[in-house]
């Protein structure tokens, strides 16, 4: 899969840049994704069951268990060569933006800087009443930990039916209106509004890529399509715009 000599262009034109990934990104690493196919952390239950203010009313011990195992599967990960190479272009484009929809701070732990979390960060806690934060908290799931003004501690991670930040949505809105080229990258673009943010770039005259081994939403408005693993894909595209390949 070969970069076109379009996109070549703008990458090593430097234009402003946006990225946009999702839990595909973070597959490559052995983290399951939300909706793909066997070993999807959704596989034993439902969104809605878990990551939902509801769900945590419901059974916050279930919910617990859920975030502290996917805790453990995320601190035996590591960030792969897609979150390395993405570290790599914030470096080295003067203008570049990433957005995630992932909570799994594997963007942090590969060297990117300014990393928009639309979703928040499965490494923070918060009181569900008072969003005081509580960063380092042990408890056993039998006695879930309350802040003293009563509410429950959960982890620091957007809901369904939750409203996103909205420093972080509007950034990620701003940028994305600016951009001159926007990637999505491992996302099944289903999940909104972080889902907009493609359309909002594209609408406002992006060139739109997107990697993803599967088709999506998005697939039928993207300009270049790469339907491989971001781990393989971002490394041979920045791979092409340092060593001045000429495309076909
Ligand atoms: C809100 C944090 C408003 C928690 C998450 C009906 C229509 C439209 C919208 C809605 C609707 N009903 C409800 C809504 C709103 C809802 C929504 O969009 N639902 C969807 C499911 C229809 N949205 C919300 O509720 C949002 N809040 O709208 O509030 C509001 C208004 C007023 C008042 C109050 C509220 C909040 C959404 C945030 C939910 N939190 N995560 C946690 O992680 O535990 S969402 C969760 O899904 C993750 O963040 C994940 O990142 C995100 C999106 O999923 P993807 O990242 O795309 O992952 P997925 O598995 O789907 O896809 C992976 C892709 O990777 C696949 O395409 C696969 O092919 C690809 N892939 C696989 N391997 C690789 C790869 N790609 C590249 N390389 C590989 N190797
Ligand atoms: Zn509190």
């Amino acid at each position: 899969m070969q970069p076109s000599s379009e996109l070549l262009k703008l990458l090593r034109e430097r234009v402003a840049t946006v990225v946009l990934t999702g839990a595909g990104i973070s597959a490559e690493s052995g983290i399951a994704t939300f909706r793909g196919g066997t070993g999807s952390l959704w596989d034993k239950f439902r969104p809605e069951e878990l990551a939902s203010a509801d769900g945590f009313l419901a059974n916050p011990k279930l919910v617990w268990e859920w975030y502290q195992w996917r805790r453990r599967l995320i601190n035996e990960a590591g960030p792969n060569p897609g979150h390395l190479t993405l570290a790599e272009m914030e470096k080295e484009l003067p203008n570049f933006t990433l957005i995630t929809q992932n909570v799994d701070n594997l963007h942090q732990r590969a060297g990117s800087k300014e990393v928009i979390e639309l979703h928040g960060n499965i490494h923070r806690n918060k009181c569900q009443r008072c969003a005081a934060p509580f960063p380092d908290i042990d408890f056993e799931p039998e006695h879930l930990p309350q802040c003293p003004c009563g509410g429950s501690i959960r982890p620091d991670v957007v809901w369904f039916g939750e409203m996103l930040p909205e420093a972080a949505l509007n950034l990620a809105t701003q940028r994305s209106a600016k951009a001159r080229l926007f990637f999505s990258i491992g996302t099944s673009a289903v999940v909104y509004p972080a889902a907009d943010l493609p359309l909002i770039a594209k609408r406002c005259g992006a060139y739109l890529v997107e990697i993803n081994p599967e088709e999506t939403m998005l697939t039928p408005f993207a300009d270049e399509v790469f339907s491989a693993p971001s781990g393989s894909a971002l490394p041979e595209i920045w791979r092409h715009v340092r060593s001045g390949i000429h495309a076909s």
